[in-house]
């Protein structure tokens, strides 16, 4: 999914001194042993066996789905001690961040359950940072730290909400103290009820001014505001901090990336087989979806975009509401996610199966930049440099095949390559599509950071600087890249991006 551009205006202008700050912190966490922990210990909450005492969860346990989960793990492949360590590198980052001598508590929200109308829910999706630091699938929870003045410990509690025989009767089983203590291995639980009395009582404790708060700013849950707003005003967002240690994945997050872009992969490469003159946009959005979920993805990350012809210059088309002709290309942007995990994949392919000269011309004018960029992340750029990068090297290769004219000069490339490309070439990818939105393009990368690299080149049906030929074009192709120790992994490649491969791919059973 592209990302405009504007908004790397923004995250420039967000302010430089923090961000360098906490690309130190970032790198202090690479190098340095955690020093804090969690106020007990993990094995206390293991002695005790819940399989004995419990039959029924509200998410799934390795008892209940032994072909997805291993003894220890919350969520596929993450452990639970990962899921501590996540906490306590956000602990760390505090204690340094923070003053000293105030209690310092930290409240991470769920995602709200949502209505569509009356009774019908939206399907659920969890709050990226809460279930970073949790692995909980549930809604209107609240997750709170509090480290107290000269301790190098903190305590963790998960507030939950109050159900009863009838509600569980409707929508299965909810969250329980035993659960949340044994199974997710939170030291304290307790209602929703209580999270404003226990607020409360910090303050009373330690006086109102002597509480540094840090709150998730992107989740405005109305219990933990209102209740913020009548304790203290000492108020810090969490976002930034918690993005930074999101931007770098673990082997295990690695691992299910590398899991979320095979699937999307295929599905992508299905779909090409099944694309013929007059099938329906939708019907090609039924078939990723379906070659989603049958390859153990969950659904699809985002309304994917199916845009046959000129509509692919729409760069958010959603409606995939007509049909693909013969002799017009057709645009899919489309990923999925996989327990928690997205991809974000694009692919351009002829309808008919074939590319036609200027369709081959232009595809392979983008092809050679995409494939550049990705060369050129082994030396480690910010993306803000893929961006000019890209710029330059997109206005080459169309003035190659007569866009804009022989004289245009080497700056006006670039500002050819811009016109004709208007949104950025790169976001991170992660939990979310558009991922760790907090942290800058302006870093370098590092080893652990999954990225997107998605040029474009539309074309509009009365632009003045490209040949006729190519009026009404639009192409995206993106691939999801993740920066190694040696070098780059292309998570995507195995869908089909050579002209010789789609064409091999749709004319085959
Ligand atoms: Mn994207």
């Amino acid at each position: 999914m592209a990302i405009p551009f504007s908004r790397t205006i923004m995250s420039i202008g967000y302010n430089s001194t923090k961000c360098s700050q906490l690309l130190k912190h970032g790198k202090i966490l690479l190098l340095k042993p955690i020093i804090l922990k969690q106020s007990f210990s993990a094995d206390s909450s293991q002695s005790i066996n819940l399989k004995s005492v419990k039959k029924c969860y509200p998410q799934p346990t390795p008892d209940t789905h032994p072909t997805l989960l291993k003894d220890g793990e919350i969520s596929p492949l993450i452990h639970r001690n990962e899921y501590q360590e996540r906490r306590s590198k956000l602990m760390n980052e505090i204690f340094q961040a923070s003053d000293r001598s105030k209690t310092k508590v930290v409240i991470v929200p769920s995602s709200p359950k949502v209505y569509m109308s009356g009774k019908i829910p939206y399907v659920f999706r969890q709050d990226s940072d809460f279930f970073y630091l949790t692995g909980c699938l549930e809604p209107d929870a609240i997750l709170v730290l509090v480290m107290k003045p000269g301790s190098e410990t903190y305590e963790t509690t998960l507030f939950f909400p109050k159900s009863d025989q009838n509600m569980e009767m409707w929508e299965g089983p909810k969250l329980d103290q035993l659960f949340c203590q044994s199974f997710l291995g939170i030291q304290h639980a307790n209602f929703v009820s209580e999270f404003a009395p226990f607020f409360s009582s910090l303050g009373t404790e330690n006086q109102l001014n002597g509480i540094q708060v840090w709150r998730d700013f992107d989740n405005s849950c109305p219990i933990v505001v209102d209740t913020i707003k009548k304790t203290t005003s000492q108020v810090k967002d969490i976002v930034p901090i918690l993005h930074y240690l999101r931007v770098y994945k673990s082997k295990a997050e690695q691992e299910l990336m590398r899991k979320t872009c095979i699937i999307a992969s295929n599905a992508v490469q299905q779909t090409m087989k099944v694309t013929k003159a007059n099938t329906c946009e939708s019907q090609l959005w039924a078939s990723v979806d379906y070659h989603s979920r049958m390859g153990g993805a969950q659904y699809l990350a985002y309304p994917p975009v199916i845009a046959g012809g000129p509509r692919a210059n729409t760069i958010h088309y959603i409606s995939n509401n007509q049909l693909v002709e013969d002799g017009d290309m057709v645009l899919m942007d489309a990923g999925c996610q996989y327990h928690g995990y997205t991809s974000d994949l694009t692919r351009c392919w002829p309808v008919n199966g074939r590319f036609d000269r200027y369709q081959k011309q232009a595809y392979e004018a983008l092809l050679d930049v995409q494939v550049s960029l990705i060369e050129f992340c082994k030396q480690s750029p910010p993306l803000d440099i893929l961006f000019q990068r890209m710029c330059h090297l997109l206005g080459k290769n169309l003035q190659e095949i007569g866009f804009g004219t022989d004289s245009t000069s080497c700056a006006q490339r670039s500002q050819m390559g811009y016109s004709f490309c208007p949104h950025h070439v790169s976001h991170y990818l992660g939990l979310d599509v558009h991922d760790t939105g907090r942290v800058t393009r302006n870093i370098p990368l590092r080893p652990g950071m999954v990225i997107t690299i998605e040029p474009g080149v539309y074309v509009d049906l009365n632009q003045k600087n490209a040949p006729k030929e190519f009026h009404g074009l639009g192409l995206r192709i993106e691939d999801d890249i993740l920066i190694t120790e040696t070098g780059v992994e292309v998570l995507t490649r195995h869908c089909p991006k050579s002209v010789s491969q789609i064409e091999e791919t749709m004319n085959s059973q």
